[in-house]
């Protein structure tokens, strides 16, 4: 039988025999496997992306989401020496930084409606400090979304006050959370971990640090980090170990396949490719049945790489960031943030309908195929002809 929902995926005509057979399997209400998500690598990149994008489009049409937001890292000092990671510094290292109240107030800018709160696990902070920040943002701009502090924060903060998850995630959500982000998840893989993140709590501990959260009424997102040691296999087991979680205790809004940025590691000579990147988009699309948003991380990704996502199922662009910190400690080649306007362009570029959003997913703005009034280009004659001036 074929459902309703899916008219569009059964008319496409498939060459692939794999993708073929998972549009088949989607149109007749089932779910990709491990196996179907492995075997998905292999197929040509063009028949993936057109299966892809197609059940993007019939989950959100031509809607692609972003946020006006800022990345706020309040300290980059961490007890923790992750292998892939040149953000964290030890507390005497000459690059090591602290923010003051002022400095983390300073990212509240009137114009951003989400911001992203993560960081380093400072050895000298309490869980009142970290508090502190979520409280002193919400304050300055109790209208902002805050998604704040990855499973790893929030499993550090229960081993600094000897209290469950739920204890700390009710305290941070009175100061001002909104929701959680997807970070520090990496690869939920054993052989992984004991390679890159010894010290790093595993998959296991981060998938029931999302359950609890999204039982308490706590959305999140949820990462994976990849183009470094794992495998395509451990990458789709990944993917369905959250899909699984999804189903036991709904709340995340976007999976967000991060591209490993090698910085001076030494751990890969370069960065996935972008068929690799495109392909990881794709693949995590038709997995996901029941995550609204893949995630294009235009940071890691590149601007042009995360534009393309969008035709490979992505339907979501993160935000504009402000300045971002941790890819670039690992020299990723990315701007540090983008204009409002840049990010506008680029998904109606892909043509596509740019809809700006809160940390919520609550909708801000909805902007149309065109601009009404042409004042994107700043400083060029259009926009210097619509100064009050000339008019
Ligand atoms: O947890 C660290 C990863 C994450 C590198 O939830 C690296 O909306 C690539 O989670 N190359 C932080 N990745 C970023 C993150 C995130 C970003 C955007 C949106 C959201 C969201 C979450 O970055 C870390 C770690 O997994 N990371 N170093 C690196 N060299
Ligand atoms: Fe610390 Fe996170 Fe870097 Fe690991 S990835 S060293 S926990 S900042």
């Amino acid at each position: 039988m074929i459902l309703p929902s899916h008219a569009t995926l059964a008319a496409l005509e498939l060459s692939d025999p794999a993708v073929a057979a998972a549009r088949d399997r989607l149109v007749a209400g089932g779910r990709l496997t491990q196996e179907d998500g492995v075997r998905l690598f292999d197929a040509p990149l063009l028949e993936l992306g057109r299966l892809a994008g197609a059940v993007a489009r019939e989950r959100h049409g031509d809607r692609v989401y972003f946020t006006v937001n800022r990345q706020l890292n309040p300290t980059n000092v961490c007890v923790l020496s992750c292998r892939f990671c040149d953000y964290a510094k030890k507390a005497a290292a000459p690059d090591a930084y602290t923010m003051t109240r002022e400095q983390i107030v300073a990212h509240v800018d009137p114009g951003i409606s989400e911001i992203h709160i993560v960081g380093g696990l400072h050895n000298k902070w309490r869980f009142e400090d970290y508090l502190n920040v979520v409280r002193w943002v919400k304050e300055a701009k109790p209208d902002l979304s805050v998604k704040a502090y990855t499973a790893v924060e929030i499993d550090f903060f229960c081993r600094l006050t000897k209290q469950p998850a739920e204890w700390v995630l009710e305290r941070l959500r009175e100061a001002g959370l909104d929701a959680l982000p997807g970070g520090g998840a990496e690869v939920f893989s054993e052989r992984v971990r004991r390679e890159l993140f010894q010290q790093k709590i595993g998959g296991r501990r981060w998938l029931e640090i999302h359950e609890i959260a999204h039982r308490m009424g706590i959305p999140s997102n949820a990462t994976l980090l990849y183009g470094h040691i794992e495998t395509r296999a451990e990458r789709v087991q990944h993917m369905i170990l959250l899909r699984e979680l999804e189903d036991r205790a709904p709340g995340f809004f976007a999976f967000i396949p991060l591209a490993f940025q090698p910085g001076v590691t030494g751990l890969v000579r370069r960065q996935a490719s972008a068929i690799e990147d495109l392909k990881t988009i794709a693949v995590s699309r038709l997995v996901f049945d029941n995550v609204p948003h893949v995630k294009s991380y235009w940071v890691m990704l590149g601007q042009d790489t995360a534009a393309m996502a969008l035709q490979f199922g992505a339907s979501d662009m993160d935000g504009t960031i402000g300045v971002e910190k941790i890819a670039h400690a690992a020299l990723a080649p990315s701007p540090v943030g983008i204009a409002e306007e840049a990010m506008v362009h680029a998904i109606r570029e892909a043509g596509r309908l740019p809809v700006q959003r809160d940390a919520l997913y609550r909708v801000v703005r909805e902007y149309g195929r065109e601009d009404r009034a042409p004042a994107a280009a700043v400083g060029t004659p259009a926009a210097r002809a619509e100064t009050p001036a000339s008019r």
